[in-house]
């Protein structure tokens, strides 16, 4: 996918702030300090558009990014960070599903998760809600680089098997040190867009 723009168009805290629907959007959905951001950088080839931060929970808004004046990547406020209080876990869920059903240009979910840990408890929430919501979605197993190489494919492939369980997913290995797996999601995303049209 050749860049030609990538802006960031807004956050916002409300549901009644999203930007006029006028493009397809892509949502990036994970645990805090996933690497939602990085993966977001990586598709869009820019090295600090989505602010990567190593102090987790600290992105709590919707943020909207515009890739060539034709998409919006919306990176979704990361969940599972063990300080948040009950209130503010309640807060997150409140805004991510009001996002989820209000936005009409949704066209696909990318849920990320941590290839090294595997599924957690929110991670099956989500996945549950998409498939309630009827949602495509594509899985993104993250941070590959750091799996021991003599174990990666079995890991992986034990990580195919546990999304079995919750959906017919589509999950694609990524790494944003080496890039590994960002033409396959390019690939996904856009067949998504055109699915939708
Ligand atoms: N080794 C490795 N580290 C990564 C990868 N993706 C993200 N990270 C690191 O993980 C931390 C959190 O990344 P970030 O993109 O800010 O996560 P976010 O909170 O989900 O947006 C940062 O220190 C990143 O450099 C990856 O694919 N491999
Ligand atoms: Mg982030």
């Amino acid at each position: 996918m050749k860049i030609l723009s990538a802006k960031f168009i807004k956050s916002v805290a409300r549901i009644s702030q999203l930007p006029p629907d006028k493009f397809p959007e892509i949502a990036f959905a994970g645990r805090s300090n996933v690497g939602k951001s990085s993966l977001i950088n990586c598709l869009i080839q820019r090295k600090n558009l989505a602010k990567t931060s190593s102090s987790p929970g600290k992105t709590r808004l919707i943020n909207y990014y515009s890739v060539n004046d034709r998409v919006y990547f919306v990176d979704l406020p990361g969940y599972g960070y063990a300080k948040v209080s009950k209130e503010e876990r309640k807060q997150w869920k409140r805004l991510i599903e009001s996002f989820l059903t209000a936005s009409k240009d949704l066209v696909g979910i990318i849920q990320i998760f941590d290839s090294r840990i595997g599924l957690t408890e929110l991670d099956i929430e989500m996945l549950t809600w998409i498939k309630h919501l009827q949602k495509p979605a594509i899985i993104v197993a993250t941070k590959i680089d750091k799996l021991p190489k003599s174990k990666a494919n079995h890991i992986l492939n034990q990580h195919r098997l546990a999304l079995k369980e919750f959906g017919d997913f589509e999950m694609i290995p990524f790494s944003a040190v080496t890039k590994h797996g960002a033409k396959e999601i390019w690939k996904a995303i856009l067949s998504l867009i055109h699915e939708h049209k």
